[in-house]
């Protein structure tokens, strides 16, 4: 609406004006239009690093609190600071750092919402996805697609704590949320471990294994190993200026993301290199899994830097300019709602 002085007595015929038709559950589209549909992203979320070690500290503690089973999951949600309250550390995605201790299970279940899991510390627990185990290691990216029966156990003598990413806000939002209780505590192994990967993530596939484009991968763990050898591969001639040395993961299948909700990144940054700042309209959770540097940030909830290192989560809004600086050989591990932005033809990306 432009702004137009106005006498006094036209103000008030206004006023009385929406006052009525508020009662019958009306309102001007003129009063809210521009903020409706802002000129750029106007995310009402922040920007925010969480150290792991003060999350490692805090999680331990839970540990002492509660067993995972009775729990059903032991996880310290990240709740964004701008948006406490709503269980989301972006407008469209969860993150948790979850903890289970040794002889612990976390009892088997099913929902329509998308997990991944990201290793970050301990040895020795394995995730099951529909009857088949994967032991998780450090940096292990793991996935259950939805509606896929899932549940963890931890057969060594160390806590593991790993962060999970979930599509939760998106399927609140859509209201399609389904979740189901297994009678079984854990699921009885149906193939032995390695068995996805052999069948599905070794660039081979089942002879009459069709995938429909959006259909999840059957991989569903994508080795830190395997990663970290591909980032070093193409760790050759000059990283790229925005991004470093960046790849996507993919169903291997198709090309597309792992899974359609949530895509996932890994990158290396070479020590002593800086990126130029770079703006996308998904924001983006990013875990350090390797070495340590800076990130720069400038947006609408303001400029600001942090030193992050190994574990360290932070998370970046939409249509924040984001530049990274490794001091030693950094490996980071990130994710965000990309494609389903770039499903509704919805992603941008700017490169400063
Ligand atoms: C869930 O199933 C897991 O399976 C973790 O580990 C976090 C948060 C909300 C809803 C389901 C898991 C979750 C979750």
């Amino acid at each position: 609406m432009q702004v137009s002085k106005l006498p006094p007595e036209a103000l008030r015929q206004r006023a009385d004006y929406y006052g009525r038709i508020g009662k019958d559950h009306m309102t001007p589209l003129w009063e809210v239009l521009g903020a409706l549909v802002p000129p750029q992203p106007r995310s009402p979320a922040s920007a925010h690093l969480w150290r792991y070690a003060e999350l490692r500290e805090k999680v331990m503690e839970a540990g002492r609190l509660i067993s995972a089973e009775e729990a059903e999951r032991r996880v310290l949600i990240l709740e964004n600071p701008a948006l406490r309250g709503q269980s989301c550390i972006t407008q469209s995605l969860y993150a948790g750092l979850q903890l289970i201790m040794p002889g612990e299970v976390a009892p088997a279940h099913r929902h329509t919402q998308s997990a991944l899991r990201l290793v970050l510390d301990g040895e020795g627990a394995y995730t099951a996805v529909d009857g088949e185990r994967t032991t998780m290691r450090r940096g292990d990216f793991i996935i259950t697609p939805a509606w896929t029966w899932h549940d963890h156990g931890n057969l060594g003598d160390q806590p593991v704590v790993w962060l999970d990413g979930l599509d939760i806000p998106i399927v609140r939002f859509l209201d399609a949320g389904f979740a189901e209780r297994s009678e079984q505590l854990s699921q009885a192994p149906l193939r032995p471990e390695g068995d996805a990967l052999a069948r599905y993530g070794a660039n081979m596939a089942p002879l009459d294994y069709e995938p429909k484009p959006a259909d999840p991968t059957r991989v569903f763990v994508y080795p830190f190993e395997r990663t970290k050898a591909s980032l070093m591969g193409i760790s050759h001639g000059a990283p790229d200026a925005h991004h470093g040395f960046k790849l996507r993961y993919v169903n291997p299948a198709t090309g597309a993301s792992p899974m359609p909700t949530i895509g996932s990144f890994a990158q290396r940054l070479p020590a002593g290199f800086e990126t130029k700042p770079v703006r996308c309209t998904d924001g983006t959770v990013h875990v350090c899994l390797e070495g340590s540097g800076e990130a720069r940030l400038s947006g609408l909830s303001g400029d600001r830097t942090w030193r992050f290192q190994e574990n360290d989560v932070f998370v970046v809004p939409s249509w924040h300019a984001l530049q990274l600086r490794a001091d030693r050989d950094a490996v980071l591990f990130s994710f965000s709602d990309r494609p389903v932005q770039q499903a509704l033809g919805l992603w941008r990306e700017e490169r400063l």
